[in-house]
């Protein structure tokens, strides 16, 4: 099964849409196999964001990934990396369709709410930076066998 990395931002954390977050993902059958919260450093905040360094909103989105805590998570399942880019919505929360994360409780691109990574290749980095594998759940859950065909 695929992982990806998926976060809650600290605006997220802040207006308490934790569980709303979680809520959708668990409900689409995703897994969660690995969860905390902490404050990101600056450190892998600039890691995790390295592909944007160069872009005039970066030193405002380090500033803002690492002002709070924020909820790290791996998820798992059938095509995780498409589906929770397609649970988060789109970038800029005004183009987001309702029924996503973004497109539901969202209005400014820098305060959208969630993270998640954008193509396998991405998704195994991200995870590295934030994840240590004896961190990441091996486990199968009961619902499994109704899920998947
Ligand atoms: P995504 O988070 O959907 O993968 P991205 O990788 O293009 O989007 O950008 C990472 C984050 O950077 C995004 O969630 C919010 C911020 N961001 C992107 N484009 C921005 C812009 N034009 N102005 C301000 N912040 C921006
Ligand atoms: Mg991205």
């Amino acid at each position: 099964m695929e992982q990806t990395y998926v976060m809650v931002k600290p605006d997220g954390v802040q207006r308490g849409l934790v569980g709303e977050v979680v809520s959708r993902i668990e409900k689409r059958g995703l897994k969660i196999v690995a969860l905390r919260m902490n404050v990101i450093s600056d450190a892998a905040a600039k890691e995790h964001y390295a592909e944007h360094a160069a872009r005039p909103f970066f030193p405002s989105l380090i500033g803002f990934i690492t002002s709070g805590p924020s909820v790290s998570m791996v998820v798992a399942g059938k095509d995780a990396i498409k589906v929770m880019r397609a649970v988060n919505g789109a970038t800029n929360p005004v183009d987001a369709a309702p029924g996503t994360v973004r497109g539901d409780f969202a209005l400014d691109v820098g305060r959208n709410v969630v993270h998640a990574s954008d193509s396998p290749e991405a998704a195994a980095r991200e995870i590295a930076i934030h994840f240590k594998d004896s961190e990441i759940a091996a486990y199968s859950r009961i619902d499994e066998v109704c899920l998947y065909e």
